[in-house]
């Protein structure tokens, strides 16, 4: 180290920041290793158990709030991001087709984990070739990192309501990764909080995840129920869920500054076409040989089968059938299914058959008012997951009107 004065340091810092950006990172800053104001809040959130079954959050926290326990000698930390939002993310016509699975598009092309670590380990390799005395440890969602309060602290962003990193021009459809460094670069300046008065995304939360400003009780979120939990997910929140069967978007997609979000130019993160706009059904029948084929090289295997199946089961449930031919079709998709080797996912199914029944029942009633009408007399059609529907409908006119390169 003591062979590199301070104007080496900036120039490097400069060099960083341009092969960054030319290994695909949009944007690339410079934090130091004191997380201490975050101290309060994530200890506050683990004490409401606001964490669930992951445990690992539980743990190290000492490490996470101090990046040089984790790795000793650590004295800044590079934190990037990459956008993954895909070309033809059609968002709002895939979650109004209650029929059509919908996958956070995060999720839709390669994991990120290991595309955005190999670029990490390149930017190494090209400060190491300028400066011997370098050490390093590049981390993508992998072990207890802060990761929002180190992009927050070295100006990639600021954490937004839904507790995000959200970039003014950017949104927020991007990822995060960090790599440790011993060297003593220039920090960058935090940006300011630019939330306003808006609370969009607390209220549009199909499941009243977000419990405060910058607080989401991780057991209700979407996206925790649909990938981390193992177990069964709570009826409480079925029917919320929807056709989203692998995390969810709606905080981000009501969001007014994701009509700044640019498309991905990383082709790994594009759609692969086995998963983007499939049907419920077309997935649910998958074997387990189909799912460890077609997610290969992609985040949603890391699921595994049984949760994967658990999730469409629930999708299944809450398909508005157009038609009686749809409606036994996922009739006998699900029967087909109730011997599945698992009882969690076996509960699923069975209730995701009691709501296909219970809709049909009300169809036929939904059938009769409305002869009835025809005759004069008094009708109520409105059916259970319609309104549970009408959020998702109002959702999907929102991206309509304020995203309408990306709907
Ligand atoms: C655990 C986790 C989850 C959990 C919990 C989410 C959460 N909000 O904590 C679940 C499974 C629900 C989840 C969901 C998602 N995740 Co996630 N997740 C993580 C992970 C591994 C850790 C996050 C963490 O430390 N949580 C603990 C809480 C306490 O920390 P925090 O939310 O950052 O809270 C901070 C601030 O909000 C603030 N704060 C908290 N309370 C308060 C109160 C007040 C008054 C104030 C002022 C501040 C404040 O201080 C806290 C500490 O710094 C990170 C990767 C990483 N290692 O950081 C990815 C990460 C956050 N996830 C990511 C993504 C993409 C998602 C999803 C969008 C995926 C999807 N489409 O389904 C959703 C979004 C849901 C949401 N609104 O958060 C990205 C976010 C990228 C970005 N632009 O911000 C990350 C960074 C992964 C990555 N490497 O890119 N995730
Ligand atoms: S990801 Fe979905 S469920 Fe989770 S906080 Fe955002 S809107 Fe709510
Ligand atoms: S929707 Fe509104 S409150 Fe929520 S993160 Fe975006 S700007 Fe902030």
């Amino acid at each position: 180290m003591s062979v590199i004065n301070s104007i080496d340091l900036s120039l490097l810092t400069e060099n960083i920041k341009t092969w960054g950006k030319s290994l695909g990172f949009q944007q690339i800053g410079i934090s130091d290793v004191d997380l201490s104001q975050h101290e309060k809040a994530l200890k506050n959130w683990l004490e409401n158990d606001y964490q669930g079954n992951m445990s690992f959050l539980e743990r190290n926290v000492e490490k996470r709030l101090s990046p040089n326990e984790l790795v000793s000698g650590t004295l800044r930390i590079i934190s990037v991001r990459m956008d993954y939002l895909p070309p033809d993310a059609s968002f709002a016509s895939n979650l109004k087709s209650s029929s059509t699975a919908y996958i956070s598009r995060y999720a839709l092309g390669r994991d990120y984990h290991k595309v955005i670590r190999k670029k990490l380990q390149k930017l190494a390799e090209q400060i190491q070739e300028y400066t011997q005395d370098f050490s390093f440890r590049p981390f993508v969602d992998s072990a207890p990192v802060l990761e929002h309060a180190i992009a927050e602290k070295a100006g990639l962003g600021w954490t937004g309501k839904h507790s995000l990193t959200i970039n003014k021009e950017a949104g927020s459809y991007f990822f995060l990764g960090e790599l440790f460094i011993n060297l003593p670069l220039p920090v960058d300046q935090p940006v300011e909080e630019d939330c306003g008065k808006c609370t969009a995304c607390i209220s549009i939360c199909p499941t009243q995840a977000i419990v405060a400003p910058y607080v989401v009780d991780a057991r209700k979120c979407i996206s925790y129920l649909t990938i981390e939990n193992d177990g069964e997910i709570p009826i409480v929140y079925r029917k919320a869920i929807g056709n989203r069967v692998y995390g969810c978007d709606d905080c981000q997609l009501v969001c007014p500054w994701n009509k700044y979000a640019k498309v991905t130019e990383e082709k790994d993160f594009f759609a692969r076409q086995h998963m983007h706009n499939r049907s419920l059904l077309d997935l649910f029948k998958w074997t387990e040989d189909e799912f460890l084929k077609n997610t290969e090289g992609s985040a949603i295997r890391r699921i595994g089968y049984r949760k994967w199946k658990r999730n469409i089961a629930v999708g299944l449930g809450n398909q508005i059938a157009k038609t009686q031919q749809e409606t036994e079709e996922i009739k006998s998709a699900l029967e087909n299914a109730l011997d599945f080797p698992d009882e969690m996912v076996q509960e699923h199914i069975q209730w995701a058959l009691a709501e296909v029944m219970q809709s049909d029942v009300q169809q036929v009633h939904a059938n009769i008012d409305q002869n009835k009408e025809k005759d004069g007399s008094e009708s109520d059609t409105s059916l259970s997951k319609n309104s549970v529907n009408r959020k998702t409908q109002r959702l999907a006119r929102s991206i309509e009107k304020g995203m309408p390169k990306h709907k």
